[in-house]
């Protein structure tokens, strides 16, 4: 079990934060009162969250957001940027020696903008510098309007190959409600209908077939693991570039408990991630990659990005100096474990788990076995204090919107301090709220993909339970707003 954050020393700052904000708009400040009232009072098993510390939130609170610094260090088209410098220096520094990787961008916004640096480096190396040496032309600029148009046609005529969305790919990985779908033609590749687990032979038949400028690995629905030194086989093969987006697992590479075959960052030319899941960050963006890279990767502002957030780079550095202490291992080990144990205690109540079960942070339940859509277990749950997330499952018939699946995961209540007997309390809790659920009656007739009731009694007794489970593993323990 990992040690939950102290907050006792970050009282007083908070408790005066408030009162300036409060004297300006107060609404604001009871947001953000309600706001850690209802994180520290529900049981948060959203995949993709987590619970920041002290340090790394406190780090986003200050006047370093007030600066531009647009270009990179040492190479900014503002003045007096030194302090920037330094916190940017320091995140890249980190993140380096964190997932020994050789270069590392830390100015992303969000994933999806990191995965547009990274789109946007591979053209530019792959695409556009072949056809700038050909004209003779060093620049974009250099280049005569029939040369530009020719480039202009090769840059929207290449493709993208990424798991498909319903086994648990991201929309950002080529598909057409996002721009990457716009950018790219796109093919995807899904899981075996029997196992639901990747199946490398037909990855490598689509990518031999399809032939993509990039082949994209990753997910954010898939609860398995991906052999990486497999993908680089197959991107190799067909002369791709590999990217992977570990935006969900980020922590767990960090963590070592994905390592060798199961570890990004040595395979894939390029690697995207947020920092804010698994890593345990703030809500931000970052690419690492290969030296071949680096120098379109840093021209991701101006590029797609705007002026770099000092302030949230800085707190990227408090971050991954927190990732690279003894304890994270301890923590991100505890993760996956607390996965298992979750999936587990799922199963053995009769719950249908995609794969079977989970070798990552996250739990893909198939809610169709209580006859009920994700919506209505997502809506159900939730008003029982368990917070989820409605997930399409493969080959959805209720599609993306009221899906069959409920996604789960482990990193939040694992900073907590939850281990093993909390988390199978937790599936109880689970399991007997989704049996209590029944769908009611759409007002057209028949029966609801959206509207559900709950037996009597089972909401409050979950809250109960829930809440129970919560004090005794308190969020930010010492931390009082008075
Ligand atoms: N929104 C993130 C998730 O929940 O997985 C990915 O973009």
């Amino acid at each position: 079990m990992s040690q939950p954050f102290d907050g006792s020393t970050a009282s007083a700052a908070y408790r005066n934060a408030l009162e300036v904000i409060g004297a300006v708009e107060p609404t604001i400040a009871d947001a953000i009162r309600s706001e850690l009232t209802d994180q520290r009072e529900s049981l948060k098993l959203i995949a993709s969250e987590n619970y920041a510390s002290p340090a790394v939130l406190l780090t986003m609170g200050t006047w370093l957001s007030d600066k531009y610094a647009e270009g990179t260090v040492g190479h900014r088209f503002y003045a007096a940027c030194q302090n920037i410098d330094t916190v940017e220096q320091a995140a890249a520094d980190h993140a380096k020696a964190l997932f020994g990787a050789s270069h590392a961008y830390v100015q992303p916004h969000s994933g999806i903008d990191a995965n547009l640096v990274a789109f946007w480096a591979i053209l530019a190396q792959r695409i556009e510098a072949p056809a700038l040496a050909a004209a003779g032309a060093k620049h974009v600029n250099d280049l005569d309007e029939g040369d530009w148009q020719q480039l202009r046609r090769a840059l929207g005529d290449q493709r993208a190959l990424g798991m498909s969305l319903d086994a648990g790919g991201h929309l950002t990985h080529g598909f057409r409600p996002n721009i990457s779908g716009k950018m790219f033609h796109q093919s995807s590749y899904g899981t075996d209908e029997n196992t639901g687990l990747l199946d490398y032979d037909k990855v490598r038949a689509t990518a031999r077939e399809f032939k993509p400028l990039v082949l994209i690995a990753g997910y954010s629905a898939y609860p398995r693991k991906v052999n990486f030194a497999t993908m680089r086989e197959i991107a190799d093969e067909v002369g791709a570039v590999l990217m992977v987006d570990m935006a969900h697992f980020a922590g767990l590479v960090a963590g070592k408990v994905f390592t060798g075959d199961y570890d990004p960052v040595p395979h894939a030319h390029v690697v995207t991630t947020t920092t804010h899941k698994s890593l345990r960050g703030p809500r931000g963006g970052m690419v690492l990659c290969q030296p071949e890279f680096a120098d379109s990767v840093d021209r991701g502002c101006p590029m797609v990005l705007g002026g770099p957030l000092g302030n949230v780079m800085a707190a990227k550095a408090v971050a991954f100096a927190e990732a690279r202490r003894p304890e994270f291992r301890t923590y991100a080990q505890a993760v996956a474990d607390n996965a298992v144990t979750l999936a587990e205690g799922l199963a053995r109540r009769g719950v249908t788990l995609v794969t079977g079960g989970t070798e990552n942070h996250l739990v893909l339940l198939d809610v169709s076995g209580f006859g009920l859509t994700g919506r209505q277990a997502e809506s159900a749950l939730l008003d029982s204090g368990i917070v989820t997330n409605r997930n399409a499952i493969p080959r959805d018939p209720n599609g993306a919107w009221y899906t069959s699946g409920v996604r789960i995961g482990t990193p939040a209540l694992t900073s907590r301090g939850f281990g093993a007997a909390e988390f199978d309390r937790t599936a109880e809790l689970i399991v007997d709220v989704l049996t209590a659920t029944s769908p009611t009656a759409a007002a057209s007739g028949g029966a609801s993909k959206a509207k559900y009731t709950v037996a009597d009694g089972v909401v409050d007794k979950t809250r109960s339970a829930a809440h129970e489970l919560l004090t005794a593993n308190p969020l930010y323990p010492g931390l009082d707003l008075g």
